[in-house]
């Protein structure tokens, strides 16, 4: 939908009134409306390591949820506000391992005689408790681009029989774990928290080299193979590209997979007359699409029966303009705010990824 005449002004006079102390960061998943007033879009490693080098970036706006923000205040320095302009904009695959569950099957891996060979790696797309979590345990966080490299550490720091804790994202680590490293589906076995000692037996846990998380993306999970199917059968030679966070069955029947900056890459580089279905979050693929209309590829979602991450719509202008006219007057709401301990183990977790070979 076209953005309100009365509001782009609003937004665009705030932004004026706070001049270079203001940064605006977009994620990718963003709708139109929010992305036409990003300083960077990118995904949400990305725009972190674009704020930790603004640093004189008073208030750091972050457009996109709220395990994003929190990424980006513990990168930044303590004198940089980050601001999440509405606070309800959560993820719920962030929210599927919390704290107090990951303690308790930390315990449960404990009795089973498996923790002390087992190192946990955590997707960005988790809290800064799971990410401290990661980092108290000598493990790493990891994202889409290098989940792989940061597995391959993993299993290298784990030692002969060691394993692999994957967070939250089970389809991730299954995707990584079996595409990337060559382990068989057999290897992974997942952990549900619903479940006293997590749906397993002691002697799963012990045989297992990944212990996957049972956690999912809302949104990517939906995509199948029949969506797969679907489009092959509608659109002849057309290419099916998703995203890792898809169930594995999905990314096998596909012809790419990548994270978003390597969707939007492999798109920018396709030849004129290509034919692509993209499974992964619809603000970014109307936008791929609407963009390379002209140099005559043809883009499509995956599947239309699949909608928007609703957290991430909830970032809208009249969030993003009331957020930043009360920064312009001197108000700082919404600042996302990381506590001392959680960001110094996260941030380990973090340092490890960015050293990782
Ligand atoms: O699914 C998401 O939320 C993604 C891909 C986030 C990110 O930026 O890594
Ligand atoms: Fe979370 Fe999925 Fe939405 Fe990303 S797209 S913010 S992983 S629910």
């Amino acid at each position: 939908s076209p953005s309100d005449p009365g509001l782009v002004e609003r937004a665009r006079a705030a932004r004026e009134r706070l001049g270079s102390r203001l940064f605006v960061l977009g994620h990718h998943y963003q709708r139109d409306e929010v992305i036409q007033f990003a300083d960077v879009t990118g995904d949400s490693f990305k725009l972190a390591r674009d704020a930790a080098a603004r640093p004189e970036a008073e208030y750091i706006v972050f457009c996109g949820v709220h395990f994003m923000a929190e990424s980006a205040d513990i990168l930044t320095t303590d004198a940089q506000a980050v601001i999440l302009p509405d606070l309800a904009a959560g993820c719920s695959m962030a929210d599927m391992a919390t704290a107090e569950q990951v303690a308790e099957a930390w315990d449960v891996l404990t009795e089973a005689g498996v923790a002390r060979s087992t190192v946990p790696v955590t997707y960005m797309n988790s809290s800064a408790d799971i990410k401290a979590f990661t980092g108290r345990h000598g493990g790493t966080v990891c994202t889409s681009s290098n989940a792989e490299r940061a597995l391959t550490w993993a299993f290298a720091q784990a030692g002969e029989d060691g394993k692999v804790l994957f967070l939250p994202d089970q389809h991730l680590g299954r995707n990584t774990a079996v595409r990337d490293l060559g382990l068989s589906p057999d290897d992974c076995v997942v952990y549900n928290p619903h479940k006293p000692g997590g749906g397993l037996t002691a002697d799963q846990l012990r045989r297992a080299r990944m212990i996957l998380w049972r956690g999912h993306c809302s949104v990517h999970g939906r995509f199948s193979l029949d969506s797969v199917e679907e489009v092959r059968a509608r659109i002849p030679g057309v290419n099916v590209l998703v995203h890792p966070e898809c169930r594995h069955e999905v990314v096998a029947a596909a012809d790419h997979v990548g994270s978003t900056e390597h969707i939007i890459r492999l798109l920018d580089r396709a030849p004129a007359g290509s034919r692509w279905a993209v499974g992964t979050e619809l603000n970014l693929v109307r936008r791929l699409a609407a963009r390379y209309a002209p140099e005559g590829k043809e883009i499509v979602f995956l599947d239309r029966t699949v909608c928007f991450c609703s957290t991430m719509n909830r970032i809208d202008l009249p969030h993003l303009v009331w957020a930043l006219e009360s920064l312009a007057d001197g108000k700082v709401v919404n600042r996302i705010q990381v506590d001392q301990d959680t960001e110094h183990f996260a941030r380990l977790a973090l340092d490890r990824m960015l050293a990782l070979p």
